[in-house]
């Protein structure tokens, strides 16, 4: 088999943003666009000779062409094994699960999460360590930096590899081997939940709807759900994943997933309602007529996760990222165990995992996970959830109406202003940036600032330092506003506003939160000049 290497130029803006390297779909299709970044990965891991590396995506358009290109390079490149599910399909987690079970020594993941897919949509390319993680800041830096220098790369000649099967076959001197892309991931969840008692509140009526958004959990959902937990058939929705998500949005929020969560704000609905993303990470909560935020749901977790056996013993520390509001803290603060708090993207919980320093990690952007992948999990927060529901054989409403009486209540909401200009939005921010020095002590809207800062992180296992993470507004009481551009778009800017109000209790604690937090958007308005900046009245999304 011939191996050539092929004469290129550096192609502009191949710089990876919060998770990973993400483009409209057409822009990976040109001319070397892929063979470039790949290469450039490659180099900067100093070379994937006699390596193994997992490689899988979602199942969005141009997967299988960007599949195959990766198993040619990687095999001119000397790789020993490439190890990938059955036609080319991972999720993130069952990735990331592959990675360490297996002892890779990388991993590369081809998706764009929750963005949608298509010819004209989204995708997105990104490279895991052997931690089963995604990429370190500095990895990702050294990878752009190849990017812009690269004059070369290498590729076998041949045709596609046959992936519709399990098996193993070779390309050149490299072994390409097909698993299922389920079963692995499916026993790692087996041993660390209590399926018996799941198939048991199945047993006993409950009823469950998982929309899978026709992304990749959808063969996952069905075989674990339906197949080892007795679920009844048809608890899976929207199970087949197809290149272009249905023509959907395949983000698990109360606006993207609006059938779901439509069915679940009702009395007739199901009693526990669950969504995840393109890529199998991200996953929505819901009860009936109660909606989980996913800074309630890692809070509620971290109180209740000893009920499931796999963290019997107990969390050795909770994480978050900044943004996510801090009901967890007050939870870790309560159980008397460290509360981290990080930039946005899961990239920075992978150190503090890896030291035991944390358990379980969250976002807002409805990521939860642990330690046992180096991922956010959609499925594996539903199970921990449904393992909570089978032991405590309350409601979901009930359960969060309890947790708010122990703790508090965190009202959150987040709201995006999508595809803004982005040279408005980053004046913008650099305006709010530059007058947050003077801030404290004065009033907006009613409220008195107290603390104000440009969020920066040292990490505490390797002192890497990460500035830049975020605007952070504090208010006297215990309210907060952060705001921070997105780094997964892949159009203009997109504008995020966090919103969060502590209210201690009793009283108080079953407000609308779009109402609980109406001075906090008022003081967002006056700081930021949001309607000037985007031209528009309000937000294009509230989560
Ligand atoms: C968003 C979320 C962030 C998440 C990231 C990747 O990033 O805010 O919390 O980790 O997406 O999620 P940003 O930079 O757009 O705010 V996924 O499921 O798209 O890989
Ligand atoms: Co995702």
């Amino acid at each position: 088999m011939q191996t050539t290497t092929v004469q290129t130029q550096p192609i502009s803006g191949q710089k990876p943003g919060t998770s990973g390297l993400r483009k409209k779909t057409r822009v990976f299709m040109q001319p070397h666009f892929v063979e470039n970044f790949v290469q450039s990965t490659f180099d900067a891991v100093d070379g994937v000779a006699g390596k193994t590396l997992i490689v899988g995506g979602d199942g969005r358009y141009f997967n299988a062409e960007a599949i195959q290109v990766i198993l040619r390079m990687a095999a001119a490149n000397g790789a020993a094994r490439v190890i990938t599910g059955t036609d080319g399909l991972l999720s993130t987690p069952a990735a990331s699960n592959l990675i360490r079970q297996r002892g890779a020594d990388g991993g590369l993941i081809l998706s764009a999460s929750h963005n949608p897919g298509g010819p004209d949509e989204d995708f997105g390319i990104k490279y895991n360590i052997a931690n089963g993680g995604p990429a370190p800041e500095a990895i990702t830096a050294a990878i752009h930096a190849r990017t812009e220098e690269i004059s070369e790369y290498r590729i076998v000649e041949a045709q596609d590899v046959d992936l519709g099967h399990p098996g193993e076959t070779s390309l050149a001197n490299m072994s390409v081997e097909v698993v299922d892309p389920v079963a692995a991931y499916a026993e790692l969840m087996q041993s660390l939940f209590d399926f018996d008692a799941i198939r048991g509140l199945f047993a006993s009526g409950f009823t469950m709807r998982f929309d899978a958004m026709h992304a990749v959990t959808g063969p996952y959902a069905t075989a674990i759900l339906e197949g080892m937990l007795g679920a009844p058939k048809g608890t899976v929705v929207n199970g087949t994943p197809s290149t272009d998500f249905g023509g959907g949005h395949p983000d698990p929020n109360p606006v993207w997933a609006k059938t779901l969560f439509d069915e679940m704000m009702s009395d007739a609905g199901p009693d526990f309602g669950a969504a995840s993303d393109g890529d199998g990470d991200r996953n929505m909560i819901l009860g009936r007529n109660a909606y989980v935020t996913p800074s309630d749901s890692l809070a509620l977790l971290a109180a209740n996760a000893h009920l499931a056996p796999g963290y019997a013993k107990g969390l050795s520390g909770v994480a978050r990222s900044m943004p996510t509001s801090r009901a967890a803290d007050v939870v870790a603060d309560r159980m008397g165990i460290p509360a981290f708090e990080t930039p946005t993207g899961w990239k920075f919980f992978g150190n503090l995992l890896d030291a035991g320093k944390a358990t379980l990690c969250g976002e807002e952007s409805a990521g939860t996970g642990s330690d046992h992948v180096r991922e956010k999990d959609g499925l594996w927060a539903v199970l921990l959830w449904l393992n909570i529901l089978a032991v405590r054989k309350e409601s979901v409403a009930d359960i969060l109406a309890a947790h708010w009486a122990s703790f508090g209540r965190h009202y959150y909401s987040r709201h995006d202003y999508e595809g803004v200009d982005a040279a408005a939005a980053n004046a913008m921010v650099a305006d709010l940036r530059d007058r947050l020095a003077g801030l404290p002590g004065s009033q907006v809207a009613g409220l008195t600032i107290e603390g104000a800062d440009d969020f920066a992180y040292s990490d505490p296992v390797d002192g890497s330092t990460s500035t830049g993470q975020g605007l952070r507004i504090l208010f006297e009481g215990g309210s907060r506003l952060v705001i921070r551009l997105s780094g997964t778009g892949t159009e203009g800017a997109t504008i995020r506003v966090y919103l969060e109000r502590y209210v201690p209790g009793p009283d108080g604690l079953h407000e609308d939160p779009q109402s609980a937090l109406a001075p906090i958007i008022a003081a967002a308005e006056t700081l930021a000049g949001l309607k000037a900046t985007t031209g528009r009245d309000g937000p294009d999304v509230r989560t």
